[in-house]
Order: C-alpha cells, then sequence, then structure tokens
C-alpha cells in the first residue's frame, strides 16, 4: 500500500482499451505535448534524423523522436548542448524527445567497454579516449540536454547469456534504476525504468517488481531484438508487458519492424523505436503496404509507378520508382532524403491506423489485414 502512495502519478491518459486484446489508445503528456500513442519515435542519434529535416518530420506526423545520451555525450558534449540552449533548440526540433541512457550504446561497443557497481567505463569510440558514466551521469547528461523522457542507465545482457550472468546484470540494473531516480533534479521531466532479465520470465518479473517498487514515470522492455528469435522476443514482450502497471507507459526499445510493431501494440505496448526505417532507406530497402521494394532491383529500372500507391508522402506524390532507383544506384545525395521521408512516413502512418483500428476496437481485422496485404505481392 506505502509503495502505491510513492507512485508518482502517471503521464498516461488512456482511451481506449482493446476488448480483443492488450492493446490501448492514450495520450502521453510531455514538456513538449501531448504524444498520442501508440507511437513510434524516429531515432536522431546525433541530434538529427538523419538525411531529414525537422521540418520534414514535423510534415509526417512525427509526434516525439530519440536522442542518444552517449553519442551527444561524447560528441559534442552536453555542456555544448546546454550552453545552446538544449537539444531542441539545438537541433530546431519543438517537439518532444525521449534520450536513450547510453547503456545500450557501451554494450553495442562491448570491447571498448568495462562495466562495475559504479558504473560504465569505455573508450570514445571517435578517439579512443577513456570516458565514464555512472547512472548519476546520465541523469545529468540527460537533464543537461533538457531530455522530456529519460532514461534510467541499464546493462543490457547479450544473447544468448545464462541465467548467472543475465541475474547479475538484471540486479545491476535495479541497483543503478534506484541510484538514477536519487540523482533526478528535474521533477518535469519524465524518467522511465528499462526492464531487463533476458530471456528467463522469472528474471523478467522479478526486474519489473524491482523498476515499480521504485516508482518511475514509464517502463520499457530492454534487452530483447538483441539476436533471439521472434516467437521469443514476444514472449518475453508479453511476460514483461503483463507485470507492468496498466496505467503507465509501456516503451518496447529498439524494435522493429513493421510486424513486430503490430505485434507489440497487440501485448500491450505503448511505444518504439528504431533505426530500421532510416538505415533501410539509406540502403535503398523500402516499406510498403504490399511488402519490400529494394531499389536496386532492376525490375524498378523502368517502373513509373510510385513506391506505394496507397502512400500520401511527399516521396510518393512526387516520384517514380524509376527516378528514386536511379538516384539510389546513382548515390545520390537526394536519395537518402527521399527514402527516408517515405519509411519514416510508413511508420508514422502505420502507427496513426493502429491508434484508428484499437479506437474502432477492430485490432483484430486491422492485424489480419496487414499480413494478407504484406503476403499479397
Ligand atoms: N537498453 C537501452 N536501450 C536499448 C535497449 C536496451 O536494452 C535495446 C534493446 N533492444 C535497444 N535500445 N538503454
Ligand atoms: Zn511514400
Amino acid at each position: 500500500m506505502q509503495k502505491t502512495m510513492e507512485r508518482p502519478p502517471s503521464p498516461l491518459t488512456i482511451g481506449h482499451r482493446s476488448s480483443q486484446c492488450r492493446a490501448r489508445t492514450a495520450e502521453l503528456a510531455t514538456r513538449h505535448g501531448v504524444i498520442q500513442t501508440p507511437v513510434f519515435m524516429p531515432v536522431g542519434t546525433q541530434a538529427t534524423v538523419k538525411a531529414i529535416t525537422p521540418e520534414n518530420l514535423q510534415e509526417i506526423g512525427a509526434q516525439i523522436i530519440l536522442g542518444n545520451t552517449y553519442h551527444l555525450f561524447v560528441r559534442p558534449g552536453h555542456r555544448l548542448i546546454e550552453r545552446c540552449g538544449g537539444l531542441h533548440r539545438f537541433m530546431n526540433w519543438d517537439r518532444a524527445i525521449l534520450t536513450d541512457s547510453g547503456g545500450f550504446q557501451i554494450f553495442s561497443l562491448k570491447k571498448l567497454s568495462r562495466i562495475t557497481e559504479e558504473g560504465a567505463a569505455f573508450r570514445s569510440h571517435l578517439d579512443g579516449s577513456r570516458l565514464f558514466l555512472s547512472p548519476e551521469d546520465a541523469i545529468e547528461v540527460q537533464e543537461a540536454l533538457g531530455s522530456d523522457i529519460m532514461m534510467c542507465l541499464d546493462t543490457c545482457i547479450p544473447y544468448p547469456a545464462d541465467r548467472t550472468e543475465t541475474s547479475g546484470a538484471t540486479a545491476l540494473t535495479g541497483r543503478w534504476a534506484w541510484r538514477c531516480r536519487e540523482a533526478r533534479t528535474k521533477h518535469d521531466h519524465l524518467l522511465f525504468g528499462i526492464v531487463q532479465g533476458g530471456m528467463y520470465p522469472d528474471l523478467r518479473r522479478e526486474s519489473a517488481r524491482t523498476m515499480i517498487d521504485i516508482g518511475f514515470d514509464g517502463y520499457a522492455v530492454g534487452g530483447l531484438s538483441v539476436g533471439e528469435e521472434k516467437e521469443q522476443m514476444y514472449d518475453m514482450t508479453e511476460v514483461t508487458a503483463d507485470c507492468l502497471p496498466d496505467d503507465y507507459p509501456r516503451y518496447l526499445m529498439g524494435v522493429g519492424t513493421p510486424e513486430d510493431l503490430v505485434e507489440g501494440v497487440w501485448r500491450g505496448i505503448d511505444m518504439f523505436d528504431c533505426v530500421m526505417p532510416t538505415r533501410n532507406a539509406r540502403n535503398g530497402t523500402l516499406f510498403t503496404s504490399t511488402g519490400r521494394v529494394v531499389l536496386k532491383n532492376s525490375r524498378y529500372r523502368d517502373d513509373q509507378l510510385p513506391i506505394d500507391e496507397s502512400c500520401d508522402c511527399y516521396t510518393c506524390r512526387n516520384y517514380s520508382r524509376a527516378y528514386l532507383r536511379h538516384l539510389f544506384v546513382s548515390r545520390e545525395i537526394l536519395s537518402y532524403q527521399l527514402n527516408t521521408i517515405h519509411n519514416i512516413h510508413y511508420y508514422i502512418n502505420l502507427m496513426r491506423q493502429i491508434r484508428e483500428a484499437i479506437a474502432g476496437d477492430c485490432l483484430a481485422s486491422f492485424r489480419n489485414d496487414f499480413y494478407s496485404g504484406l503476403a499479397a505481392e
């Protein structure tokens, strides 16, 4: 009882709950506006969503983007960004920003890092210089950036990992989460805890319990999409989401494909981020309602159709597959911009359709139609 009383008020206001599954629509209140969920957050690691302008993002309808503590800490440094008026002003984006804590990036650069109780010691991926990030530092950096949603510093567990290793890393993530909450000085900037626990359902439940006891403004599911099978990823998402309080936001980190978004929402996830739409755009792979278009494929050489006939993005309204293929094979700069506009639009529009389907209580038929559309090609 006591613990429930200590919980911060939820920033989430639930709209509709699906009668068919765990999905819900909601509004998430941040310092930079109210976000309609479920939502996809385009990734802007280096204070830019690669290849497109904030104006492009606004026109597409992106409500919130993700920034990375680790990258901005290493370069150009959070104090410089603070002197420039914070991350929003620095990059000219006045909607919401969620910042990842750096835990996952440091994990990704594993050979360059060493995790201790105190924090993560690592070498800069730029010049090899020695750096250190404690849970307290991660909060200080995110507060200096002016992040609307800060993430706790966590330790992402590799896959596969045995139970002993998973249990130790998950417990450390719990101790760091306490320190993150203590280090926080700005209470109007939201702070989310991250559930780890690898592929062990009981460790997931224990980790969720720890995060709930600490009391955060929202809860993330970390440590998934790290090499495990899809079914396992969906099972772990479900196990974790089911342990989290129903009235707080749930965020599935670093996931995923369009199919993963549908499956995540089905299991009660409200927020997603992934480099997939932006990275694939730059590699010439475009998402459509009938599957993926790989631009280098010669079948598109003479193709007058837009990328997706049912898409109303700037790219599809104005350019043919033949032109986009030409730009891509010629490695023209415009290729990156036009492809990114389309892919982000596809993801943002998919989430809008999902929200409408939940509100109309027809997510099950939406999901069926979505899969038959993909299978049509
Ligand atoms: N932790 C953090 N960021 C992340 C992850 C995580 O586990 C993942 C895992 N898919 C992506 N991004 N802090
Ligand atoms: Zn399009």
